[in-house]
């Protein structure tokens, strides 16, 4: 994938955001523009800045009702559409998303804080694997399954509810999309009221692509009304939701009534289990990149480092000089390696989780509740690092969605092991050690959907998502696309 980037490194904010992607007043049904008749918009915030830097609009039931019914009515035949045609349709969706790169990088930078260098890199990065990936799917040539005088019929689920977040808000509209197009399904997706705009430019992408009118169509509002009447139309087929566990388990019950199908990406508080002292300083900068990503709001972020025992204070002081060493600042600042949290609310929980650590008796050894020094405006934390935390205390527990890491202690792997397991969450898992068997056998006994050993990239082909409360279904790979088909049995007589 490096060399697939190249030229995305090299690329300035030369590339700006033009003064009609900051003004969003019309949303995306049945392949046109189209105004929603009370034109209420929502300020989008620049978490830097903390002003309004741009608006997103908010449609009524009339204009979800329309996307939905463009999508079923455009549903059969996309359906039907060659497999070659829809490859073709999503290699000419990349092409449209790659001249966007880095305004999307700009929007997300603003609205949701990612430094933009990393934030050019990465959402590239995810969305054109993606991408590739379900091309390369759709081209390969393609057998029906025959079992006996059986035929198993793989066939699109129908109409996906996309409903994303703030925190990847491009890359998650693009999973989707991507995964439900290539399974032969139509989107009517719904991005997050707090950070839309990079969305937006994504159904720029697709619009200017020139798919079949409804096979995607973007609806934007906020997730107790726009959302809550997207999930609960008759006529969607499945609701694919990346969001807070909270979320999650309430449209799971909306899903219920009229038993659709849902995918859900939730929440995590994945481990990095440390085995030896030899593999601490490598353990030690992965677990940094990977709970400090995106200023800490990273599903899959590592935010437990479990160090044996006699470790720990040599642990989080490696922790800490790493964490020291952040640039703090203008997310737009190519130097900035950390910007701000998404909004004051988010910003308000992270340092709430901080005190109530401090309270527990986990020892603060950088960082805090305070504002970080120097920054006057701007949702910052600060780096921020706990160690002698207990498994019981909450910010050992619960997914914090802030730069802030917790390192606990050790007996062996089997004690680590517990207390990698030991959350509601399934989500992510690494493990590091010097004996290669003994850390596979210990990265097989954590209980997560994506585990990496002694580095294992993060591969973008193959299944993601989480066991336990982290989530419901797979996204990713074949696994993605497979999670909007039904198989069906058609036995034929002699
Ligand atoms: O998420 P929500 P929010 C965590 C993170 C954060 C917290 C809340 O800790 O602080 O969740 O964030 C839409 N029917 N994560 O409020 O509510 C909503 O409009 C239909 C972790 O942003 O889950 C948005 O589009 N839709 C997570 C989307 O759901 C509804 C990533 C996500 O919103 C709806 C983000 C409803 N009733 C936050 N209510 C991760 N682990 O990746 C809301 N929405």
């Amino acid at each position: 994938m490096s060399d697939q980037l190249s030229h995305i490194d090299k690329r300035t904010t030369a590339n700006r955001l033009q003064e009609s992607e900051l003004r969003r007043t019309a949303v995306f049904i049945d392949g046109n523009w189209i105004e929603p008749p009370d034109g209420r918009t929502i300020d989008v915030v620049d978490c830097y800045t903390e002003t309004a830097f741009a608006e997103g609009p908010t449609v009524s039931v009339d204009e979800v009702d329309r996307a939905v019914t463009a999508a079923a009515t455009a549903g059969s035949g996309w359906a039907h559409t060659p497999r070659s045609v829809r490859a073709s349709m999503l290699q000419r969706v990349r092409e449209c998303l790659d001249e966007r790169v880095d305004r999307i990088a700009e929007a997300w930078a603003r609205e949701a804080g990612m430094p933009i260098a990393v934030g050019r890199r990465s959402t590239a990065g995810l969305a054109f694997a993606v991408l590739d990936e379900m091309i390369d799917i759709l081209e390969r040539p393609h057998v029906e399954e025959r079992l006996d005088r059986t035929i198993v019929a793989q066939e699109p689920v129908g109409v996906v509810a996309a409903i994303t977040p703030w925190n990847y808000p491009m890359s998650q509209i693009a999973i989707k999309t991507a995964s439900a197009l290539a399974a032969g399904c139509t989107v009517v997706a719904k991005p997050s009221e707090v950070a839309p705009l990079s969305a937006f430019l994504f159904a720029d992408a697709v619009a200017d692509a020139d798919l079949p009118p409804g096979v995607f169509n973007l609806i934007a509002g906020e997730g107790h009304d726009v959302g809550q009447a997207l999930a609960s139309h008759p006529l969607v087929d499945a609701i694919s939701f990346t969001g807070s566990t909270a979320t999650g388990r309430h449209l799971m019950r909306t899903a219920s009534d009229r038993i659709a199908r849902v995918t859900l990406e939730l929440g995590g508080k994945s481990a990095m289990v440390v085995l030896d002292e030899e593999s601490l300083e490598a353990a030690v900068a992965r677990t940094m990149s990977s709970c400090f990503m995106n200023n800490g709001q990273t599903c899959t972020a590592l935010t437990r480092l479990v160090v044996p025992e006699r470790l720990v204070d040599e642990a989080a002081g490696m922790a800490a000089a790493i964490a020291n060493s952040q640039i703090l600042g203008d997310p737009l600042d190519e130097a900035t390696t950390m910007g701000p949290l998404v909004s004051a609310t988010q910003r308000e929980r992270v340092r709430h989780y901080i005190r109530h650590g401090i309270q527990e008796g986990a020892q603060l050894i950088l960082g805090g509740a305070d504002a970080p020094e120097g920054l006057n405006h701007g949702y910052f934390v600060a780096p921020t690092i706990f160690s002698h935390v207990a498994t019981d205390m909450q910010i050992a527990q619960e997914e914090i969605f802030g730069p802030v890491l917790c390192v606990l202690g050790h007996s062996g792997s089997d004690h680590a092991v517990a207390i990698a397991n030991g959350t509601r969450y399934g989500l992510a898992g690494s493990v590091w050690g010097t004996d290669a068997s003994e850390a596979l056998r210990v990265g097989r006994a954590i209980r997560a959907g994506t585990v990496s050993v002694n580095g294992g990239a993060f591969n973008p082909r193959a299944p993601y998502g989480g066991l336990r409360q982290s989530g419901l279904g797979r996204e990713l790979g074949r696994w993605g696309m497979d999670e909007f088909t039904e198989p069906r049995a058609i036995s034929v007589g002699d």
